[in-house]
């Protein structure tokens, strides 16, 4: 039985984005996905609005029909039934333990230099709010860094939606700025990640 077409919509730069298709891309599922543009003032029009209030992509248009925003639980969504989301009660929590650390600890601080000085220019990079999400964001390299010492991937043998949540930002930490010389168990994972079969690039 052939899976729904689901529909994504997101913006070209958009590693949270990136995440879904990087998803859909591992298990081979397709996803009919439409840009929308923040300089444009897309996020800002009703018809947005309507489907995510808050205002930010991605949004998922579900198979039930429903829009479903917030990137970790659209990658919960498509995972389930999936080696992407383990069945076994600790590993599930240790997802959450994961997806929350991305959300709270890495992407903001690795997304936010990206997108203010290298997208839209307008900060500098010794700006003291650069200066600061930098110094969290090698904390948050640093902490990956020590998890990858002695695990291949961050939630049991293999790769689930955790890797996918950190991927991309990770891997676009140079236009913010970031130099991943120090940490080379990430970049050992980045390669992994890259290697898998069905990986596909930010647009
Ligand atoms: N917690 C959200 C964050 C989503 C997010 O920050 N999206 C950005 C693009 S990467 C956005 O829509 N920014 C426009 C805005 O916040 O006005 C997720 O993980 O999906």
């Amino acid at each position: 039985m052939s899976l729904p077409v689901l529909e994504l919509v997101d913006t070209v730069h958009s590693g949270n984005g990136w995440k879904v298709r990087l998803l859909c891309g591992y298990l081979g599922r397709s996803v009919r996905r439409r840009s929308l543009s923040i300089v444009d003032g897309d996020l800002e029009t009703e018809d947005f609005r309507r489907i995510n209030p808050w205002g930010q992509v991605p949004v998922l248009r579900t198979a039930e029909g429903r829009w479903l925003a917030e990137s970790g639980a659209i990658l919960w969504y498509l995972a389930q039934g999936t080696a992407f989301l383990p069945a076994e009660r600790l590993a599930q929590a240790q997802l959450v333990q994961w997806l929350s650390f991305e959300q709270t600890q890495h992407m903001v601080n690795l997304a936010q230099p990206r997108l203010w000085v290298h997208l839209r220019q307008t900060m500098q990079p010794d700006d003291p709010r650069v200066l600061a999400w930098r110094h969290h964001g090698e904390q948050a390299l640093a902490h990956m860094e020590r998890h990858l010492q002695s695990n291949r991937f961050f939630v049991g043998d293999g790769p689930s939606i955790a890797d996918v949540a950190l991927f991309p930002y990770t891997c676009m930490a140079a236009q913010g700025g970031y130099e991943l010389q120090p940490y080379p168990q990430v970049r050992g994972w980045l390669a992994r990640m890259q290697a898998l079969p069905g990986y596909v690039p930010l647009l």
